[in-house]
């Protein structure tokens, strides 16, 4: 068979080349025939034998062959009709592809002699496809804002069909969006299509499209192949971000919590994605709002993060921006409101202040001004003004919210120093504040204050003997005045104490107010003096007051007891005549001693303190009287000698003694004789008689008044007399109700109360002679009285007569 085959190429190629020479001979002629392609396999496509005017019956005889040039045999020759027939079903598509015409050549080939045709058969093209495209659908991915007009080109469908049977045309399904522009090429004038946009996209309103591209060929019957476009319109940021209000307005309270919601701005987008990512921002804002509120950029809430305080601001207004991923932006306005709370205390400020007013300030003084206020609004920043209503002061109302504090009654310094005025500023807020000044008002002192002595008048004390500069008191003077006002100073007045002038006496030291003795000073001299001393302040004009200071000099028992009687400076004491019938008890005299002290001092006691015979005499203790304490007997001697010791009662004691010569008589004739018998008591005798003279005298005088001072007070005095000084009976010789107070001492010396004594004078004898002497109790006083020393001994004698 491979050899069979070899020779037949060889022959084929000697044929060729036969051929050739044929065609260059100018033999050849070219013959076309024309099928349409898909021929039934069988089916003639031509005939040689007519084509070539040879008997049909020769070809088989001459070995006519049909040579195809393509690889394929397409055709064979039917030698025994001479038709050409379609061996195989021809495919033009596959055959020729898109080549035009599509042609199959081959030769016929006869021997006998040698003769070559050339033919050629044109498969005609039938409409056996349908455009094709190369997907079913094509996506589109179109931003939405792309420009009307725009062209998208599209691709072309396919077709093997070739001419009129390939695409002719393109449709799209009608839509609102796009048309279809169909253009030929000039290079093939093949057509292809493109999208125009005719109205714009909006992903807002459609988001994907959906089109249907038909594309048809020319044949007939004709067919069309479809495929679907999807156009995703895609996203961009063309839609305006858009709050949901321009303008917030808010109310905020002052004061609120570090992150309480103030609001919340809201803006939307209708993009998509990116395009709606939204962020705000604070625009143009001060620095203090970013310090006061915190924006939330994704949710756009406002919040408080700082201290609202509405007495700083009472409104804030902020432009907040709002921007999307595309950079977009859009602008609100925040106005808040703040409200305010009543956080602020009402506020005193004092404008002028006087912090010390003179005390004898006349009422409505201006003292302070002030003003109130309170940083809060409305109600809040209402104030009123209230003090304290126990001072003198008041407050004043003048402009608005301006008080003037006044004095309102007089003031007194010494009283009360100084004020602390509590003002309390209320305002009317809820809950009310209130915030409380103390104003300091001192009072300066104005000499409206003399010295004043501790006391009323002073008694002051002073032994007598003192010596000289001696303190004996103090005086003491406050000022209730303060500084220079109170500064006291003290002076003794200018006077005299009897001749003595004041000043040589008594001196004060003028600022402590002692004082002293500048003498030494005799109590039976002078019992008190008096003073007046003066207290100045130191002021202007100064005022003083004044005060007696009684100086009273306390006795001391400088003296001691003088013996009145009998006489004791005479030569001879003087003798007391004793008749012997005389009985018990007999008064044979008395004693009178004075002392010039006073009190205790000049308390005298009498004792016998020596005697001849001491069991006849007694002396009163304190009568000074010697009776005789027995009756006298024969032995006893006619002259007896009693020393009597009168002592006062002073610490130490003074005493004096006091010798009497007591004669014992039979009858007082030759009592006489008995003195002339006692050589060495001549002189002491004469000196008695010239004593009982003096004596007889003496009473004599005293009788005279007496008897002259009895008539009157009979006469005018009598009972006035005796009913005045009964009541004082019981007072008399008490030695309890002796003044212990010295102050209260009259000027009595020894005798202090009146003595009376009933002289009873008997003229039995011839002779006046003292009877007998016995205390008359009650006595009267002291009138007539008698001057002795400084003491004053009243002897009241009622004289009687008894005639026997
Ligand atoms: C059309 O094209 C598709 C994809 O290219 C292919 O699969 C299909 O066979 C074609 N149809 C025809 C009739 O050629
Ligand atoms: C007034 O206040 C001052 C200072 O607080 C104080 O020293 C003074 O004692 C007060 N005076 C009176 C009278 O309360
Ligand atoms: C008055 O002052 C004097 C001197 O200081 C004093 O001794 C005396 O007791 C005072 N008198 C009174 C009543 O206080
Ligand atoms: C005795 O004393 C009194 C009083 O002191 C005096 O008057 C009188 O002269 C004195 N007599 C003699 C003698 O000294
Ligand atoms: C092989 C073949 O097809 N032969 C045919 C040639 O033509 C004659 C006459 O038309 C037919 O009878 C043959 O059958």
């Amino acid at each position: 068979m491979a050899g069979g085959m070899e020779n037949r190429s060889r022959k084929r190629q000697v044929l060729s080349f036969f051929l050739c020479l044929c065609v260059s001979l100018g033999a050849c002629e070219t013959i076309r025939y024309s099928v349409p392609e898909e021929k039934k396999s069988g089916s003639p496509a031509a005939n040689i034998a007519k084509d070539l005017k040879l008997d049909v019956g020769k070809l088989s005889g001459r070995s006519a062959q049909l040579v195809s040039k393509s690889s394929k045999q397409y055709c064979e020759l039917n030698t025994s009709s001479g038709d050409v027939i379609i061996k195989k079903n021809i495919h033009r598509e596959d055959l020729c592809g898109q080549r035009d015409p599509c042609v199959l050549q081959f030769e016929i080939v006869l021997e006998n002699p040698l003769q070559l045709y050339r033919k050629e058969v044109q498969i005609e093209d039938v409409n056996d496809n349908s455009p094709n495209f190369s997907k079913n659908e094509f996506v589109f991915k179109m931003p939405e804002q792309i420009p009307i007009n725009t062209h998208f080109p599209l691709e072309g469908a396919q077709d093997s069909d070739i001419g009129t049977n390939g695409i002719q045309s393109y449709v799209i399904n009608p839509n609102e969006h796009f048309r279809l522009d169909v253009q030929t090429l000039d290079t093939d004038g093949s057509k292809y299509a493109e999208l125009v946009l005719e109205k714009q996209l909006d992903r807002e309103e459609q988001a994907q499209l959906m089109l249907i591209l038909t594309a048809a060929d020319g044949g007939l019957p004709q067919r069309t192949g479809t495929a679907r476009i999807r156009v995703n319109v895609l996203d961009s940021n063309d839609n305006f971000l858009q709050f949901s209000q321009s303008v917030y307005k808010v109310q905020l309270m002052e004061n609120s919590p570090k992150g309480t919601l103030v609001t919340k701005v809201e803006a939307s987008d209708l993009d998509q994605d990116s395009n709606a990512e939204i962020t705000y921002s604070f625009g143009q804002v001060p620095d203090k709002v970013l310090k006061l509120f915190k924006l939330n950029q994704l949710s756009g809430e406002i919040t408080v993060l700082g201290i609202i305080d509405y007495e700083e601001r009472s409104n804030y207004e902020m432009n907040i921006q709002a921007t999307d991923g595309g950079g977009l932006s859009a602008h609100c306005k925040v106005l808040m409101q703040i409200k305010d709370m009543n956080d602020n205390a009402p506020d005193v400020t004092l404008t002028s202040l006087t912090s010390t007013i003179p005390e004898d300030s006349s009422p409505e003084t201006v003292v302070a001004l002030f003003s109130v206020s309170d940083r809060d609004s409305g109600n809040n920043g209402r104030t009123f003004c209230s003090m304290q209503d126990n001072v003198p002061f008041a407050l004043k109302s003048t402009l608005k919210d301006y008080y003037e504090l006044v004095t309102q009654k007089p003031l007194d310094r010494e009283k009360v120093p100084e004020y602390n005025i509590t003002i309390t500023a209320t305002d009317r807020g809820t809950p009310r504040l209130t915030s409380v000044r103390v104003i300091r008002v001192q009072l300066s002192d104005i000499n409206d204050n003399p010295p004043v002595f501790n006391e009323s008048s002073y008694v002051m004390y002073l032994k007598e003997n003192n010596p000289p500069g001696l303190l004996i008191g103090t005086v003491r003077a406050a000022d209730l005045d303060t500084e220079q006002n109170a500064k006291v100073t003290y002076s003794a007045l200018p006077g005299n104490i009897g001749d003595l002038l004041l000043s040589s006496s008594i001196s004060i030291n003028s600022k402590n107010g002692k004082v002293y003795s500048l003498q030494s000073l005799d109590y039976e001299q002078r019992r008190d003096f008096q003073v007046t001393v003066r207290a100045a302040d130191g002021g202007f004009p100064p005022l003083s007051s004044e005060v007696i200071v009684r100086v009273v000099i306390i006795d001391e028992n400088d003296n001691a007891p003088f013996i009145l009687y009998p006489l004791q400076n005479s030569s001879s004491p003087a003798n007391d005549l004793v008749p012997r019938s005389a009985e018990a008890g007999y008064l044979v005299t008395k004693v009178v001693a004075v002392d010039g002290d006073s009190g205790q001092n000049s308390w005298l006691s009498y004792q016998l303190l020596k005697a001849t015979d001491p069991s006849l005499f007694a002396v009163g203790l304190q009568t000074g009287e010697v009776k005789t304490s027995r009756p006298i007997t024969s032995p006893d001697f006619v002259k007896q000698k009693l020393v009597v010791v009168v002592k006062d009662n002073g610490e130490p004691a003074r005493s004096t003694t006091s010798t009497l010569n007591v004669l014992l008589v039979d009858g007082f004739s030759d009592a006489y004789l008995q003195l002339l018998d006692v050589p060495e008591e001549e002189e002491q005798q004469d000196t008695l008689t010239l004593y009982l003279v003096i004596s007889l005298s003496f009473i004599s005088f005293l009788f005279l008044i007496s008897v002259v001072t009895v008539i009157a007070i009979r006469l005018y005095k009598t009972r006035q007399c005796r009913d005045q000084y009964v009541p004082s009976s019981r007072n008399f010789y008490s030695d309890r109700n002796f003044p212990t107070n010295p102050a209260e001492r009259s000027g009595t010396g020894t005798l202090p109360q009146s003595y009376c004594y009933e002289v009873c004078l008997t003229t039995a004898s011839g002779t006046s002679e003292f009877k007998f002497l016995r205390p008359l109790v009650p006595s009267l006083p002291a009138n007539p009285s008698v001057a002795l020393g400084t003491s004053i001994l009243e002897i009241r004698l009622q004289l009687r007569y008894s005639r026997s």
